[in-house]
């Protein structure tokens, strides 16, 4: 804790330590092993400080594999999902998309196929924890060394997966009749063992997936990165410019609409956050100022010149 110049450092769900055995009760954590990969995203904020907004917090680390889990009886927000890909991809592990509740969709294979065309370059399956189908598929991901981490929304059925695959009971939920929304039955990122070997993190539902800047969406718009060398105007912002390569390509049916929608949404999120982290400096100078005024002003009050 005094060497770590910030939390991104402390230890997370994933990281491999060298720690001193308990001496009277506490062991200590001598060292955090180097992490092979680090899944974060923005903090989210936190009312009560001005700093914490533009904080990376790491989720959890070293894994070979992020399982984004999604409901088929939900309606597939798909600039959720973008959002998701996008922190997996920049995190060095690979993303894999599990649809789940197969058992209450009548028609998985249209969805999963449709998810596919969103998910460019990740695999996507259909599942039901409760019937066992697809479920084989899952299995095939672990064996002795892998990790597999489990991120969703709340409710979407990460813990009762986790539940069918180490063979254990731990808490899940019943989702709200009314809306369909989860209630958050896990409060807390933790790591398991499979019988057959591999370990899998839950996590609890995520509300905020806050990226962190601009490198967070090359990684998982390589397509549109890779139009845009080929605009006239290497500042193209690729909305209104002539001899737009990411606008024609749009036009020709090369790119999808949805795609390049929340790509658009993604940028103006990160400008926003970029413009918002400045105000915040700029706040913290005034009220250090503010603080200094303060104290001089004290200082002659005792001490009159
Ligand atoms: N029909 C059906 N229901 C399922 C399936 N998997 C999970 N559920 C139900 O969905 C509800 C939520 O499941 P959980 O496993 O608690 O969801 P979670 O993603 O862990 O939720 P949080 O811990 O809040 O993030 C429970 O009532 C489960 O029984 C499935 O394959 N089919
Ligand atoms: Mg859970
Ligand atoms: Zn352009």
């Amino acid at each position: 804790m005094h060497e770590s110049e910030n939390y991104s450092e402390f230890p997370v769900v994933g990281d491999w330590v060298l720690a001193k055995p308990p001496v009277g009760g506490t062991a200590v954590i001598v060292r955090r092993l180097e992490r092979r990969s680090e899944l974060s995203r923005r903090r989210p904020i936190d009312r009560n400080s001005l700093r914490t907004s533009t904080e990376r917090q790491v989720l959890a680390s070293n894994l070979d594999y992020v399982f984004i889990v999604m409901s088929l009886n939900q309606d597939l927000n798909s600039s959720r999902l973008e959002r998701l890909l996008t922190i997996v991809w920049n995190s060095g592990a690979t993303p894999v998309v599990l649809l789940s509740k197969a058992d209450l969709c009548p028609d998985t294979d249209a969805k999963t196929n449709e998810i596919q065309t969103l998910a460019s370059g990740a695999n996507v399956h259909g599942f039901s924890s409760l019937q066992g189908q697809g479920m084989q598929a899952i299995r095939n991901y672990f064996k002795p060394g892998v990790t597999a981490c489990l991120i969703g929304s709340s409710g979407t059925g990460k813990t009762t997966l986790l539940n069918v695959l180490c063979g254990t009971q731990y808490k899940t939920l019943t989702i709200r009749e009314d809306d369909d929304k989860g209630r958050h039955a896990t409060t807390a990122r933790a790591l398991f063992f499979l019988p057959e070997g591999g370990m899998i993190i839950d996590t609890p539902g995520m509300r905020e997936i806050g990226l962190m800047d601009d490198s967070d969406l090359t990684a998982a718009f390589t397509d549109i990165v890779e139009l845009a060398g080929k605009c006239k105007f290497a500042d193209c912002t690729h909305r209104v410019e002539p001899d737009c390569a990411v606008l024609s390509a749009l036009a020709e049916g090369g790119l999808q609409q949805e795609h390049y929608t929340n790509y658009l949404k993604l940028c103006r999120e990160l400008e926003f956050q970029a413009s918002k982290s400045s105000i915040t400096k700029q706040q913290e100078t005034k009220k250090k100022q503010k603080q200094l005024g303060k104290l001089i002003k004290d200082y002659y009050k005792i001490k009159p010149k």
